[in-house]
């Protein structure tokens, strides 16, 4: 489905939650997702504001707050709203069912609460995608949605192959809650479809316009080889936050994304 303008992928899909999510893309002319890896509540939230008209979605990562709190939250859900932006805990769930259903609802974090995304692997088998998406339908909240962390982009990453294409299986069977992939490419050649309907989203982390990695493994694409092979969501970090214009910056990732996405879009139409 990534040939299909967002407009109309967000008009036919049947989650809400990914009807909103394009529909922001569409009106703020951005597809990008911002790793907003800040390490302090006043860090993450100065970010959040200012770079907030320029993202579809905030992704966190909630625990590596060092001082934690509920003003912490609250920040996040006023800029979320503010400049109409998801918020997407990047938490990668990776427990038996039982133990992600009250790490997703409780704890201090409360991400259910919170989060209009989440992710999970699948290493646990299928039972950890049972027990979130049981949360999900019954938790209350209707704009809840879960991404399986498919493939990772850090050197040797083990998450390849059989496993990617069980990350696809596995999703097919919870279109209630399961939105779409972390991954590093569009996965319909992992494990066709046989329904010319489906419509998983891509949110492709590891992009970097001026960086090839890090000194730990981490391993970046640019934003435009990430849109050709089918991504639909950018998600950057240090390209973004670290650069000494994190404004500028993001406009960069905003344009060439976008961009990306359009030429795709007209060259099959
Ligand atoms: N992330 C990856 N690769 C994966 C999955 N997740 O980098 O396969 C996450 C990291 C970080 C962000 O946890 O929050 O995406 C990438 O940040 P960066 O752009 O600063 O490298």
């Amino acid at each position: 489905r990534s040939t299909v303008s967002f407009a109309q992928r967000g008009a036919e899909h049947p989650n809400p939650l990914v009807g909103r999510l394009f529909e922001i893309a569409e009106k703020k002319k951005t597809n990008v997702v911002l790793s907003a890896d800040l390490t302090t509540t006043k860090e993450l939230l100065t970010i959040a504001d200012s770079l907030g008209p320029h993202i579809a979605v905030l992704k966190t990562h909630i625990d590596i707050v060092s001082d934690f709190g509920p003003e912490t939250v609250q920040g996040l859900i006023e800029l979320a709203k503010r400049h109409d932006f998801l918020l997407f805990e990047d938490r990668k769930f990776v427990d038996i069912g039982n133990t992600v259903q009250k790490q997703y609802k409780g704890g201090v974090l409360r991400i259910h609460e919170w989060a209009h995304i989440i992710n999970a692997s699948i290493l646990a088998g299928e039972g950890i995608i049972q027990a979130l998406d049981q949360t999900v339908r019954d938790g209350g909240l209707e704009d809840r949605g879960i991404l399986i962390l498919a493939e990772m982009t850090s050197k040797g990453s083990l998450a390849v192959g059989e496993y990617t294409r069980l990350s696809v299986e596995i999703a097919r069977k919870y279109p209630k809650s399961v939105i779409g992939f972390v991954s590093t490419t569009e996965l319909s050649n992992h494990s066709p479809s046989n329904t010319p309907t489906e419509d998983f989203v891509v949110f492709t982390t590891g992009v970097n316009i001026s960086s090839k990695g890090d000194a730990l493994g981490q391993q970046y694409q640019t934003p435009t080889t990430a849109m050709a092979g089918g991504s639909d969501f950018l998600i950057a970090g240090r390209g973004i936050y670290g650069a000494s214009d994190p404004v500028d910056a993001v406009k960069q990732y905003q344009t060439a994304g976008w961009d990306a996405y359009e030429r795709r879009v007209a060259s099959h139409n």
